[in-house]
């Protein structure tokens, strides 16, 4: 019996999804989970955030190929963020995107269907998904703040005041 246990996941669909008008696709295909949607953005990437990202491969050969993938250089600087909660949210969202490397992942998943690698190296695999449950926290407070997800108390957090320069409509 698997454990039915509620839990959180990053999604991103990254510039090379974006760019391949993916985005309506992806979500309908990761909808067949029928996990819900507790968080939702468009946002670009620091380089900061890239890095922080993938920090567990900063000693790859590819690491600086794959930050600047992510920060857009090769597509668009757009990408989308979600997260996905509910039972096994994690291994769910996993098995629909398929393996790491495109050419490896079975062609009926979203990697397999959609991602390729490049002439550079890079594994364009138009989807990012998180691989643990605290991989996911570390991902999921990294990309969003408490008050950007909807319903659920994720992780806890706290009230502060901050005096901060925000942008508003002029
Ligand atoms: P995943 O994205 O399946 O969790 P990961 O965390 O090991 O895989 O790697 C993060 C990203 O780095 C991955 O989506 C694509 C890129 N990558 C991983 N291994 C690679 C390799 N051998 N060559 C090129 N890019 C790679
Ligand atoms: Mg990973």
């Amino acid at each position: 019996m698997s454990t039915d246990k509620n839990e959180a996941t990053l999604v991103i669909i990254k510039p090379d999804g974006i760019k391949k008008s993916l985005t309506g696709n992806i979500i309908s295909r990761l909808s067949e989970t029928k996990l819900q949607i507790i968080a939702a953005k468009m946002t670009t990437i620091s380089r900061e955030r890239a890095e922080e990202h993938y920090s567990h491969l900063t000693e790859k050969p590819f690491f600086e190929e794959l930050v600047k993938y992510m920060m857009g250089a090769y597509h668009t600087r757009r990408v989308m963020a979600m997260v996905y909660y509910g039972p096994n949210a994690i291994s769910k969202i996993r098995t629909i995107c398929g393996a790491t490397n495109p050419e490896e992942a079975e062609p009926t998943t979203i990697r397999g269907s959609y991602g390729r690698i490049t002439t550079r190296g890079v594994f364009e695999n138009v989807i990012h998904a998180s691989e643990s449950a605290k991989d996911a926290e570390k991902e999921i407070k990294l990309w969003f703040g408490p008050d950007e997800i909807a319903e659920v108390k994720l992780y806890p957090s706290k009230e502060t005041t901050v005096k901060t320069k925000v942008h508003i409509w002029a």
